[in-house]
């Protein structure tokens, strides 16, 4: 049986669409976020020697990376490639495009935001002001207008068909939602109908529905 560890509250929400999407059986085991640092508990690290989620063991197989998470699903799972696509097409390099740039491009600016802009809450409530003063112009120099850029990226991929590869759903819209919740949170998406579109869209599936209830605490729904 496939074990989906989750961490709540994270991008590891994907995993458990993905399966709710395909009608697979799965079992879930949740973890906790440290109610202080929001970082996973050390149990997580029985599982893989990162520590972080997602992760998933298939009986005697762990594999770690959402993207490569998402792959071994569909290679295991999708059969019939009703989420993924044929081998060796232009919609294959296309989704296989989609899978690492979500984690390999977009997260770790997103991840960067979210680091920067916590470092003065987080700080002595005397030394908040100097923080933001010093970080300032590495968010109006360096991440604010590299965001900015993936969003324009993403509004303008999605505006033909309204889904990252072809015509149609597929596992390239779960890989990417979460960069786009996350963004959703971080800036203004007001300018973005695409995405905004998409991410309505997405929210109103009912396996992202059904995902939600097997996950518990998601804020970016
Ligand atoms: N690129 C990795 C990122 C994994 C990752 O950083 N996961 C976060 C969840 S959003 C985590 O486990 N954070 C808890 C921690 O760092 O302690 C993937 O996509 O699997």
């Amino acid at each position: 049986m496939l074990t989906v560890h989750h961490l709540e509250d994270s991008r590891s929400q994907r995993v458990l669409w993905l399966l709710e999407e395909l009608g697979a059986e799965y079992d879930v085991r949740r973890y906790d976020r440290d109610p202080k640092t929001r970082l996973a508990p050390p149990e997580l690290y029985d599982v893989h020697p990162l520590g972080k989620s997602p992760v998933i063991t298939d009986d005697t197989i762990t594999v770690a990376e959402t993207g490569a998470i998402f792959e071994y699903v569909l290679e295991t799972r999708d059969t019939d490639q009703s989420l993924g696509t044929e081998k060796g097409t232009a919609h294959a390099r296309q989704m296989t495009y989609w899978l690492h740039y979500a984690e390999g491009t977009a997260m770790p600016l997103l991840v960067m935001k979210l680091i920067f802009s916590n470092i003065p809450e987080r700080a002595p409530l005397l030394a908040r002001r100097l923080f933001r003063t010093i970080l300032s112009p590495v968010h109006a120099q360096f991440i604010d207008p590299r965001i900015a850029e993936q969003v324009v990226f993403w509004n303008a991929s999605l505006a033909e068909t309204g889904w990252f590869v072809g015509e149609a759903f597929s596992a390239a819209d779960i890989m990417m939602s979460f960069p786009l919740e996350a963004a959703g949170s971080r800036v203004d998406l007001s300018a973005y109908p695409h995405v905004r579109d998409f991410l309505t869209r997405c929210h109103q599936r009912p396996a992202y529905q059904a995902a939600l209830e097997r996950g518990g605490p998601y804020a970016f729904a």
